[in-house]
């Protein structure tokens, strides 16, 4: 009797965040790796926030170019907001066997805000639940290197003071995330060889057996909720 081959169960695609100062070439390697990943025949999109485009966005966009003032706090449930407006089709996307990469996300949220005095924990709390990536490359640039690759420009926190802070704030969040999922890359190198090194770490997060289950939620248990 002939013996039925079991269909090949379909991985998820991977979700790769890519965080970093300003002038650490971030979106260029984004861009990059999502040229890379779909010639080499691994669907892949790309994906920022802040996302100007979407409502929340044109908000974030007026308090970033300093056209509006609003509460520290206000400001940080926006950006929240922005990142959950876009979450359903990031997981559609992985549960679709997309790679999804993605220009910062809810790590930039905490460090950006924390530098402002506001809790962890307060920072946190509005992101819990968002798809937790498989890999964050954390672009680590010199303010040596950042400064030669040209001055900042007039959005809010392009000043060597916040980055700095920024910087301190990022080094602690990798601490807490774990070496499993946050990965950091000298980015003061050119941008071809940060390029390949980049692609290498993508490729152990591409082969990882964390792909054959669900996406995780960020932070699930930070909250400390009881469940039903
Ligand atoms: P970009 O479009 O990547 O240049 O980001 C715009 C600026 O917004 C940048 O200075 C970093 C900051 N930013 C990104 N995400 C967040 C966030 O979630 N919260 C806060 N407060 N700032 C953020």
């Amino acid at each position: 009797m002939a013996t039925t081959a079991a269909a090949p169960s379909r991985r998820r695609g991977a979700f790769i965040v890519f965080e970093g100062l300003d002038r650490s070439g971030k979106s260029t390697q984004v861009q990059r790796l999502v040229d890379a990943l779909n010639a080499r025949g691994v669907q892949t999109k790309g994906a920022r926030f802040p996302d100007r485009t979407l409502s929340t966005g044109k908000m974030i966009d007026s308090y970033l170019s300093q056209k509006a003032d609003l509460d520290d706090r206000a400001i940080h449930l926006l950006f929240s907001a922005n990142r959950w407006e876009r979450a359903s089709q990031i997981l559609e996307d992985l549960r679709n066997g997309v790679t999804v990469v993605c220009d910062r996300y809810a790590f930039s949220g905490i460090a950006f805000s924390a530098i402002k005095g506001l809790s962890w924990n307060w920072c946190r709390a509005p992101d819990v639940g968002l798809p937790q990536p498989d890999l964050v490359l954390f672009l680590r640039v010199s303010p040596e290197v950042a400064q030669q690759r040209g001055g900042f420009g007039q959005e809010r926190y392009e000043t060597s003071e916040v980055q700095a802070k920024v910087e301190k704030a990022f080094t602690k969040l990798g601490q807490s995330v774990g070496k499993d999922v946050w990965t950091e890359i000298d980015a003061d190198k050119g941008v071809d060889e940060v390029h390949e090194e980049i692609v290498r770490r993508v490729e152990q997060a591409l082969g990882s057996e964390a792909l054959d289950g669900e996406v995780k939620k960020l932070w699930e248990d930070a909250l400390g909720d009881e469940k039903d």
